[in-house]
């Protein structure tokens, strides 16, 4: 059983993953409209990523006997200025995210709440890999600068993502 305030949290959570794959899928559906497929590929496949974690955290809802409850999903952003600043809000978005993970997993502890703990122990892991990740990339654009051709290059290359 998870107390009243854990059963809370989670389902924010939920919701808050769901809003990340929404963000992402409005990101991918930008890079479409301006012609980069694979940045568009990308945030796609991530979106997919973030529907995985809401519905991971909705089965150990279920699991541990407690009440899923699904709320409004935000709406995303629409427009960005460039390519390099839509992962920039994307990192920035992902600490935000790992803030929240980090919240979960003290009133876990707080709460005496092992299952839990060890439960959310995935996400920590994971936003550290898409926090590098998400950093890498703009790392990348940086370099970049104005060089058209290597940016039509690094959207090939992240269109490449498994
Ligand atoms: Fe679910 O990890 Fe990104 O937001």
């Amino acid at each position: 059983m998870i107390s009243e305030k854990m059963q809370k949290a989670l389902n924010d959570q939920i919701n808050a993953e769901l809003f990340s794959s929404y963000i992402y899928l409005s990101m991918s559906a930008y890079f479409e409209s301006e012609n980069w497929t694979g940045f568009a590929a990308w945030m796609k496949k991530q979106s997919e990523e973030e529907y995985g974690h809401a519905m991971k955290i909705y089965k150990y809802v279920c699991e541990v006997a407690g009440r899923v409850s699904l709320e409004s999903i935000e709406k995303p952003k629409f427009e960005w200025k460039s390519a390099q600043e839509v992962f920039e809000e994307a990192y920035k978005h992902e600490l935000y995210i790992t803030d929240r993970i980090n919240k979960i997993v003290d009133l876990a502890n707080s709460d005496k709440d092992h299952a839990t703990n060890i439960f959310m122990n995935w996400f920590v892991t994971e936003q550290v890999e898409e926090v590098a990740t998400v950093l890498q990339i703009i790392h990348k654009f940086k370099l970049i600068g104005d060089n058209k051709g290597a940016l039509y290059m690094l959207d090939r290359e992240l269109g490449s993502r498994a």
